[in-house]
């Protein structure tokens, strides 16, 4: 029988046993133990299976990991019957928090994974012995096309990669989606034409989930690169359903926003490496965007390195690019570099705009902290070669221990 394991994690739970027995039969066949035999046969199939009960050792508090196995002829192939069955009503029932989920093969094989993944973003860019670097516009609500076109360029001239949207930049008169992708192309077209480097935009897919699908494609009609999703707002399913329409085709970046409402408390909720590692990368995001360890908006660095490992591990799917983000800047680009290795993408919205030379300074200072990383030297002697990278270290700092990656 094939069967969907959840790995939970409870806390102060006085009867671990009796709760792990009662979550494989409350969630599966409710009410299986008073029914007559025939039906007691019938609904067998369908009862969940404590698989293990493992206590973790820990001094403040009683921790208890349990393993659930349910059948998987109880769910339809969907992440939202999946996620109903395991963590449905259980969600709202005490301090529990799903770890994980594993997936049979059979199963694993219904959902689509990136379209794109690591290698196809490096492929449409031509990079691959490095991190890529993306910037974000920024302050561009109540500004023109003029206003965003000016800033796309100066991004694209520091060199940066991708330049995505920022994710509160929806709908709007003055800087319309379809406008946004045709002005932009015309734009980076004339950096790559200057300087020959290449620069991609993702836009903001937003509105209506019923129009996403149209919009998405015109999107790709009109040569989008790619796009970027507040999957959270909308539902993973919806994200899948972007995925696998060969009508858009375009990669898919994944936004944090909402998400951690549903991760971060401890005792409830999911666990980030699930949501914005696992599943994401299962229902078709090509990069995941994530609060880095070090700044603004900091999550946990095990937590953050759990997230890019589900991304990046082998698992019968493309490799998606973590996306450690937010408050960074320039001198925390070593440490980037040693927790999530060249297969990431370095991201800074203010750390770029905010630099005293302007966007075009911001990216170059990125870039230079790069390269100075990559060649094994401090960033304080890559100070002395570059000025742009020396004023961003003035402003911002290095941290107190400077490594090397
Ligand atoms: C975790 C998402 C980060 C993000 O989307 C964003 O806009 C960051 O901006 P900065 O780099 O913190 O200015």
């Amino acid at each position: 029988m094939s069967e969907l394991i959840a790995t939970y994690l409870l806390h102060n739970e006085t009867n671990p046993d009796k709760k792990a027995e009662e979550i494989a039969l409350g969630l599966t066949v409710g009410s299986w133990t008073n029914l007559p035999e025939l039906e007691k046969n019938q609904l067998r199939k369908h009862k969940g299976r404590v698989v293990s009960i493992e206590g973790i050792d820990s001094e403040e508090e009683n921790k208890t990991l349990i393993r659930i196995a349910y059948p998987t002829a109880n769910f339809s192939n969907d992440l939202p019957a999946i996620l109903t069955t395991v963590f449905g009503k259980l969600s709202l029932d005490g301090k529990i928090k799903l770890i994980d989920l594993q997936f049979e093969e059979e199963l694993k094989r219904l959902f689509p994974g990136p379209r794109f993944g690591i290698e196809g973003i490096r492929k449409k860019l031509n990079v691959f012995e490095r991190p890529l670097l993306m910037s974000i516009f920024k302050g561009v609500l109540g500004k023109d096309l003029k206003f965003l076109s000016e800033q796309l360029r100066q991004q694209a001239l520091g060199g940066v990669d991708l330049v995505k949207d920022d994710e509160i930049l929806f709908e709007n008169q003055l800087t319309p989606f379809e406008k946004r992708i045709t002005d932009g192309k015309t734009i980076l077209q004339e950096v790559y034409d200057e300087t020959g480097h290449r620069t991609l935009y993702a836009v903001n897919l937003t509105g209506r989930t019923s129009q996403l699908k149209d919009k998405a494609r015109k999107a790709a009609e009109l040569g989008a690169d790619l796009l970027l999703f507040n999957v959270f707002s909308y539902g993973l399913d919806v994200l899948q359903e972007l995925r696998e329409d060969e009508e858009i085709g375009l990669p898919l970046m994944a936004h944090p926003a909402v998400s951690g409402a549903l991760t971060s408390s401890p005792e409830f909720g999911f666990a980030h490496s699930l949501l914005l590692g696992k599943l994401l990368r299962y229902a078709g995001a090509d990069l995941s965007l994530f609060p880095s360890p070090y700044g603004t908006v900091a999550l946990e660095k095990s937590s953050a390195l759990a997230i890019a490992r589900k991304l990046t591990r082998e698992d019968g799917f493309k490799k998606a690019f973590p996306v450690p983000s937010a408050g960074i800047h320039p001198g925390l680009v070593p440490l980037l570099i040693r927790d999530f290795g060249i297969d990431s993408v370095i991201n800074a919205g203010g750390g770029v705009h905010g630099h005293p030379s302007g966007a075009r300074g911001g990216g170059l200072a990125f870039r230079q902290a790069i390269e100075t990383t990559l060649q094994g030297k401090l960033l304080t002697q890559g100070a002395e070669q570059y000025p742009e990278l020396k004023v961003a270290l003035e402003l911002w700092g290095v941290p107190s221990t400077e490594v090397t990656a």
